[in-house]
């Protein structure tokens, strides 16, 4: 099978934006594909949460799998008479068509997917996030097996009920194998966003309190860059707007000078809206989100030089 991994994925398309972003002089345009590449056909009725892009069957190509909220009423799903399960579609020349893996089709209130090599065999495994309210689903977790996607959910700890939003991939203990950051929401959750450590074999553990993250973490959106460029994976949560620096022992600690930079004011106390996702950019040259970033950068240096005199026993 042909090699294909997130991280290549990621690189691609970062290499991609960051050169169309330079080329000032070349407009950016798009036209409506929905229609000619089959995804309006196959998903007529949706009501998507998440997506999750990569090759499954590694023939080169992109492949696409959805993941819905199916606990509505059967008249809001528009087109299809009913709730509209998770589906897999499968690229064949650039038209998408359903897979025909029954295994990957379930009706939940998915809100995160993610396509990532986590036995480092070389193929695309599908981690799939889940919350309850009216359908109550645990996190699914699927082992690419020649293309074929295979539930290996039962008895795995990554795979339990929860307030399942956006998912984050990271190697947090830089073994060399994929860990899962989980973000759950304060509504079907509890706000409990989990880290699972991966033990080998597709098998993980909660390390979310071994690690140093706090119980309370609402979260919708993630990114897991190294912000602070000491080539460690750190965590931002949006909803809670918490960012959190990996210190090198496997554990995190909140930069708390960040909080102001992110930080958000509710009207009178009432929640009117909330951070939803975040996403990391390469800024162009004389963007004025490239002083911010530079500004936070700072910020964020100046925390971690008086968290390391702390520990040297310099400043109380
Ligand atoms: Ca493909
Ligand atoms: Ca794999
Ligand atoms: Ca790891
Ligand atoms: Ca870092």
């Amino acid at each position: 099978m042909k090699k294909f991994n997130l991280a290549v994925l990621i690189v691609v398309l970062a290499a991609g934006c960051s050169s169309a972003a330079l080329a000032e002089s070349k407009p950016i345009s798009f036209v409506d594909a929905s229609v000619s590449s089959g995804i309006h056909g196959e998903l007529a009725g949706i009501m998507a949460h998440a997506a999750a892009c990569g090759d499954v069957d590694g023939d080169g190509d992109l492949d696409l799998y959805v993941g819905n909220f199916s606990d509505r009423p059967p008249e809001r799903y528009i087109g299809a008479g009913g709730p509209v399960p998770n589906k897999l579609l499968i690229n064949e020349n650039g038209k998408f068509v359903d897979s025909g893996q029954q295994a990957v089709v379930f009706k939940a209130r998915t809100s995160g997917a993610v396509f990532v090599d986590l036995d480092n065999d070389g193929d695309l495994d599908l981690y799939v996030s889940n919350n309850r309210r009216r359908l109550t689903v645990e996190n699914r977790l699927y082992e690419n097996v020649g293309g074929q996607l295979r539930d290996v959910s039962e008895g795995n700890e990554a795979c339990i009920i929860m307030g399942g939003r956006s998912i984050g991939v990271l190697d947090y203990d830089g073994d060399g194998l994929l860990d899962l950051l989980v973000c759950g929401d304060r509504w079907t959750g509890g706000g409990r966003t989990i880290l699972f450590r991966n033990k080998g074999k597709l098998l993980f553990e909660d390390v979310t309190a071994q690690v140093g993250l706090p119980e309370y973490l609402p979260g919708l959106g993630i990114v897991t860059p190294d912000f602070n460029e000491d080539g460690r994976p750190d965590i931002f949560i949006s909803e809670a707007n918490r960012l959190f620096l990996s210190t090198g022992d496997g554990k995190y600690r909140e930069a708390a000078l960040a909080r102001e930079v992110f930080g958000y004011k509710l009207p009178e106390g009432k929640i009117t809206v909330v951070p939803n996702g975040a996403d990391i950019e390469q800024f162009s040259p004389k963007n004025e989100h490239e002083v911010k970033a530079k500004e936070l950068k700072e910020k964020l240096e100046t925390f971690a030089s008086a968290q390391d005199s702390k520990a040297a026993g310099e400043v109380r």
